[in-house]
């Protein structure tokens, strides 16, 4: 074995990842309108744009298939979109139905081992109006739409997750505002904070009654730093760690919020919240990982968790995120704490770069990162790594303006171009030439 598998165990696993909302194409299909679409629709995202064509994989997914299979990967993280399965929320779309089924036999069929994820953020606007992660209901919804997708499609997945970043799904789109429903209120992100996770235990549930494929949760993590250990510094990461790091991985595996998230939220939470802490911590197979960045924080600002962001003097990507893959190896092993005996995989991890198809500095951000994974599955039970992404695509409120793939998207024509970078990873995992 030669290339970036040689640092790996022969079952070690290279993916690449994407997102329904994010490629499909929503207005094909008889899909619905998602909170997504409703989003964009009212100035939510740049200029507007929304994920109505994408990069029109509804229509392209075998010659999207067929590049995952040329750059060398074993497997492909994919999500289901529940307005697409589900349109008003209750009524079942035949052709969504038959178009997950005939993306599992096309991924199936190449040999490409499919990782399903239930929930990437496109909800049925019509159980967005009525209050979406907000409401207990939601969570309700939620559990049996997985258990659908176990009931259906389980057979041919390799693994189900129940939800892609719980913590983006509840602070970022509750009280940061930036994701829909682009709501800034506490109050709407504490009770979205436990439905998430309520959410995802019905759902573990509601799955694991259909299949007896492994079950898992996708969660995100940026590490914080701080520049000096002032009394406040700390308690300042203590309270920033609480709700962006281990509020859902400690709900998840333990069955309990942090305290220094308590001792500000407890308030908030739904009356007793206490008594679905058991749903919440079902038993699961294994957590993604999903890294990006880290920050350096001191603590100061008005709201919780009074923390203010420092720039640093590191390299940045195009999202303005700084570059530090140490930073990976610190989410790894935090996760590996609250879990010891998990399986774990790092489901997401990339960089946009503005550099359209001579993309060094991707290759030095994967090459980066795949040597911290390298070492930490030494002593630690990783069992595989996710690029994200394979194609440009639409990046939420950023619209498409920022280009993670390794395949570059001609929005106009949809043409595909293979990128330095999946130069590097067919060469890396196959050998040169290609
Ligand atoms: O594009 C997103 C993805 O949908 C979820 N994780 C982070 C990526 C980059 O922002």
């Amino acid at each position: 074995m030669s290339g970036i598998r040689s640092k790996f165990s022969d079952d070690f696993v290279f993916g690449a990842a994407t997102a329904a909302y994010q490629i499909e194409g929503s207005k094909f299909g008889g899909c619905g309108e998602s909170i997504w679409d409703h989003f964009a629709k009212n100035g939510g995202t740049k200029d507007g744009e929304g994920g109505a064509v994408a990069c029109d994989h509804f229509h392209r997914f075998e010659e999207d298939l067929d590049l995952l299979v040329d750059a060398g990967f074993d497997a492909y993280r994919f999500s289901f979109s529940w307005s697409r399965l589900f349109p008003d929320g209750k009524n079942l779309n035949i052709k969504g139905l038959d178009f997950y089924k005939q993306l599992l036999d096309a991924i199936n069929f190449r040999g490409l081992r499919p990782f399903g994820t239930a929930y990437h953020w496109d909800m049925p606007q019509a159980l967005g109006a009525l209050g979406g992660w907000t409401m207990r209901d939601n969570a309700e919804r939620f559990g049996e739409y997985m258990g659908f997708i176990a009931r259906n499609f389980g057979e041919n997945l390799e693994n189900l997750v129940s939800i892609n970043e719980p913590w983006c799904v509840a602070w970022l789109s509750h009280y940061l505002g930036e994701h829909a429903p682009g709501l800034r209120d506490l109050n709407s992100a504490v009770k979205a904070s436990h439905f998430v996770c309520l959410g995802h235990g019905l759902g573990v549930q509601a799955a694991r009654a259909e299949t007896k494929k492994p079950i898992g949760v996708v969660l995100n993590f940026t590490p914080g730093r701080l520049a000096n250990n002032s009394e406040s510094n700390i308690a300042a990461l203590e309270q920033y760690d609480a709700i962006t790091n281990t509020w859902y991985l400690s709900a998840i595996t333990k069955g309990e919020y942090p305290d220094a998230a308590l001792r500000s939220l407890s308030s908030f939470l739904p009356q007793n919240w206490q008594g679905d802490m058991n749903i919440i911590r079902s038993p699961i197979d294994f957590i993604g990982i999903n890294y990006y960045t880290t920050v350096m924080l001191e603590a100061g600002g008005q709201d919780f968790p009074f923390v203010k962001a420092i720039d640093r003097s590191l390299s940045k990507t195009d999202m303005g995120w700084e570059i530090e893959p140490k930073g990976l190896t610190d989410a790894i092993n935090l996760v590996s704490h609250y879990a010891p005996e998990l399986p774990l995989y790092i489901t997401e991890n990339g960089m946009a770069s503005a550099n359209t198809i001579t993309d060094e500095d991707r290759i030095e951000y994967y090459r980066d990162h795949l040597n911290e994974v390298a070492k930490a599955t030494r002593n630690l039970p990783i069992k595989g790594y996710f690029a994200w992404s394979l194609l440009d695509n639409f990046e939420w409120a950023f619209g498409y303006t920022k280009r993670f793939g390794i395949v570059h998207v001609d929005y106009k024509t949809q043409r595909r171009t293979k990128k330095d970078s999946f130069k590097w990873w067919h060469s890396e995992l196959i050998g040169p030439s290609a």
